[in-house]
């Protein structure tokens, strides 16, 4: 990172004994500081960026940290992804260049890519596709949005875990097990396991996933569909992360959602994206220690840096920052697929 927020501390605040910055109100104001003396953010740029849907005749659906799912009619849903980054679980107040379109252009590509697999809930993603009434918003979907078919969802999430990190890791430092799963002792943090292994979780109703054995999940879905959930989502994981591989990036873990539809359990959501997984760049992998994350170091590095206290309100990032972190995700969707985003 080419900001030095320390010397920008110096000819800003006196520096307290405690270090640099302790209040969230500071940390936005060098926030500013650095934005205003590093670039503006080339004005395009910004303009391309949406922080928010806004389609009022459509009835909102479901609304995460990141995307907007609209519901079109019984049958199908509209899936948006917008620019908007989380980190530390709260959602920033400036949004990354190209994201949403990145996100949605992995999924598709993964959609593809395990069609023999697995049926997925993709019904269109070319805006010329959509219903009439959706055209006049052709700008606001082109590239980051997704026609599917409306699911029963089945409600757990199907994680999967190539490598040890995060939950699983505090899990497996307390207790040496994973969700009911015996692990190898001495094992490091971010040690690649012996072989992946699936660690459902449901949503809890506040905060963070909570981590089940398998045999919970059976209790909740059915030890039938509970097995077959285990048996897609490993052959899944394995075929991505075996070609992403390839490509430079470890897949640590990631989570599935599938539901019913008329083709029977399918794949649903968004598959295998930086934000459903955990995307470690390959040639810095290093065992013993957390690994950075491929697209999102930049922003964590800079949220360390100003002491953010990590309660709302989130603040913003200088425009140097977000636009390093447009390019890491840009260069994910390349790495992975060979083909550059159309810009
Ligand atoms: C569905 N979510 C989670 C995702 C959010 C929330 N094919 C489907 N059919 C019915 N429902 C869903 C899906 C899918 N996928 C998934 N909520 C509803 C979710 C993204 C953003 F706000």
């Amino acid at each position: 990172m080419s900001i030095d927020l320390h010397s920008l501390a110096a000819d800003g605040e006196p520096e307290s004994p405690d270090g640099p910055l302790t209040k969230i109100s500071l940390g936005q104001e060098y926030a500013t500081i650095a934005a205003c003396r590093i670039s503006i953010m080339n004005s395009q740029l910004l303009d391309s960026v949406l922080l928010q849907t806004d389609f009022p005749e459509l009835k909102l659906h479901a609304s995460g940290k990141v995307r907007d799912v609209y519901l079109l009619d019984q049958e199908r849903l509209l899936f948006v992804a917008t620019d908007r980054i989380s980190a530390f679980d709260y959602v920033l107040a400036t949004g990354i260049p190209h994201k949403g379109r990145v996100l949605t252009q992995i999924s598709l590509f993964w959609f593809e890519f395990l069609r023999d697999l697995v049926p997925n809930h993709l019904i269109a993603a070319d805006v010329r596709q959509y219903p009439a009434a959706l055209q006049k918003y052709a700008d606001q979907l082109q590239g980051r949005s997704m026609i599917v078919a409306r699911a029963e969802m089945f409600p757990v999430e199907c994680v999967v875990r190539g490598y040890i990190s995060g939950s699983a890791w505090k899990e497996y430092k307390a207790t040496g097990h994973v969700c009911g799963i015996e692990l190898p002792k001495g094992l490091r943090e971010s040690d690649r396991l012996p072989e992946p292994i699936f660690t459902p979780s449901t949503k809890a109703t506040t905060g963070h996933d909570e981590n089940i054995p398998f045999t919970e999940m059976a209790g909740l879905v059915g030890p039938e569909l509970s097995r077959q959930l285990r048996e897609i989502s490993l052959a899944v994981y394995s075929k991505a992360a075996e070609f992403a591989r390839q490509k430079g990036i470890i897949i640590a873990d990631t989570k599935f959602e599938f539901g019913r539809t008329a083709q029977g359990i399918t794949l649903a959501d968004e598959v295998l994206t930086p934000d459903s997984s955990r995307f470690w760049p390959a040639d810095k992998y290093e065992p013993g220690r957390a690994q950075d994350s491929f697209d999102k170091q930049y922003v964590r590095d800079y949220l360390e840096a100003i002491r953010w206290n990590k309660q709302p309100p989130a603040p913003g990032l200088p425009a140097e920052v977000a636009s390093q972190t447009s390019q890491k995700y840009v260069e994910a969707y390349h790495l992975l697929t060979g083909r550059d985003l159309d810009v």
